[in-house]
C-alpha cells in the first residue's frame, strides 16, 4: 500500500472539502435534530459526508467507509482499511459560532491506525499524522508532550459532569475541578484532541463518542505521546460508542484511578 499517496490524495480531498463548507455560509443552511434536541445535524454535513464518499469508492474501491451522516458502510468488523469520516465535529459550533468545528478522518488497517487528519477549518489548521512518523500542524512538526502533574494540568472537561449526573461520579470530579489548573470546554472532540496533542490542554474527558469522532485525532496525539483509552482504561474499539479519554501520559492513569469514576 502507498501510504504516501494516499496521504496527499486525503489531505486534498479535506482542503476541497473545507472550502465547500466555507462556501456554504453564503446559502441557506437547513439545520434539524437527531438524537435528541441538542444532537443537530445539518445539510451541510450530509453534503460533505457524500462528497467524500463519492471520490473515495470511485478512487478506492476496496476501501470501506464508516461516516457518521450514514452515508457509507455497516462496519461491524475492523479488517482490510476503513475510512472513519466525520464531515463536521462540533457541528452546534458550526450553526452558532460558525468556528471551532473541524473535519476528522482516520485510516485505518486491519484496525490500526496508518494516517490521521483534524482539520480545523476556519483557522485553516491541518492536523496529520502518518503512523510512526511524527505529527505535525501545517508542516510544523509536533513535539513531544513533556511530563506534567495535576496541580499544572488545564483539563478539558464538560461542566456537566461536574454536577450530579447518571454517568460519574462528580464528588471526585469536583476535588479534580478544585486541584487542576483549570478547565476548558471547546464543543468539538477533534479539536478538543488537538489541544492535547499540542500541549494546550493536558487531558480531554467525554462520557460518549463515537468512532469517527476520535478515529483521526487518536493517530495524532498517540504521535507526541499522549494516551487514548475508554474511562475504565479500556483500549478503543472504534465499532460503538464509548466513554473517552485523551491525556498526557503522566497525569492519564491518575485521573482514572482519582478522579473519574463511573457509575455502575
Ligand atoms: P458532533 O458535533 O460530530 O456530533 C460535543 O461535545 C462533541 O461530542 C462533538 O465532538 C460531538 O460531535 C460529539 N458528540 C458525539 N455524540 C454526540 C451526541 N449524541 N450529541 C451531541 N454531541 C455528540
Ligand atoms: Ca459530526
Amino acid at each position: 500500500m502507498n501510504w504516501g499517496a494516499i496521504d496527499r490524495y486525503a489531505k486534498s480531498l479535506i482542503k476541497e472539502a473545507g472550502q465547500k463548507i466555507k462556501n456554504s455560509f453564503f446559502t441557506e443552511i437547513e439545520i434539524s435534530s437527531k438524537s435528541s434536541v441538542n444532537d443537530l445535524v445539518t445539510n451541510i454535513d450530509k453534503e460533505i459526508e457524500q462528497f467524500f464518499i463519492t471520490r473515495i469508492r470511485r478512487d478506492f474501491p476496496q476501501h470501506r467507509i464508516m461516516g457518521e451522516e450514514g452515508f457509507g458502510d455497516t462496519i461491524d468488523s475492523l479488517e482490510g482499511i476503513i475510512w472513519f469520516l466525520d464531515p463536521i465535529d462540533g457541528t452546534m459550533n458550526f450553526v452558532h459560532q460558525k468556528r471551532n468545528f473541524a473535519i476528522s478522518l482516520g485510516i485505518y488497517k486491519d484496525g490500526v491506525g496508518m494516517l490521521g487528519y483534524v482539520y480545523d477549518v476556519m483557522a485553516d489548521d491541518l492536523y496529520v499524522a502518518l503512523k510512526d512518523e511524527g505529527a505535525h500542524l501545517n508542516d510544523v512538526r509536533l513535539s513531544d508532550l513533556n511530563d506534567t502533574n495535576i496541580e499544572q494540568a488545564i483539563i478539558g472537561v464538560n461542566a456537566t459532569w461536574v454536577a450530579p449526573n447518571r454517568h460519574v461520579e462528580h464528588e471526585p470530579m469536583i476535588e479534580l475541578v478544585k486541584t487542576c489548573r483549570g478547565t476548558r470546554s471547546y464543543g468539538s472532540a477533534a479539536l478538543e484532541l488537538m489541544h492535547v496533542a499540542t500541549g494546550r490542554v493536558d487531558a480531554y474527558v467525554s462520557m460518549r463518542l463515537s468512532p469517527w469522532d476520535v478515529a483521526g485525532g487518536i493517530i495524532i496525539a498517540k504521535e507526541v505521546g499522549a494516551v487514548s483509552s475508554t474511562l475504565r482504561g479500556e483500549s478503543l474499539g472504534l465499532l460503538r460508542q464509548e466513554t473517552f479519554i485523551v491525556a498526557n501520559s503522566s497525569i492519564h492513569p491518575i485521573l482514572l484511578e482519582k478522579y473519574i469514576h463511573l457509575k455502575k
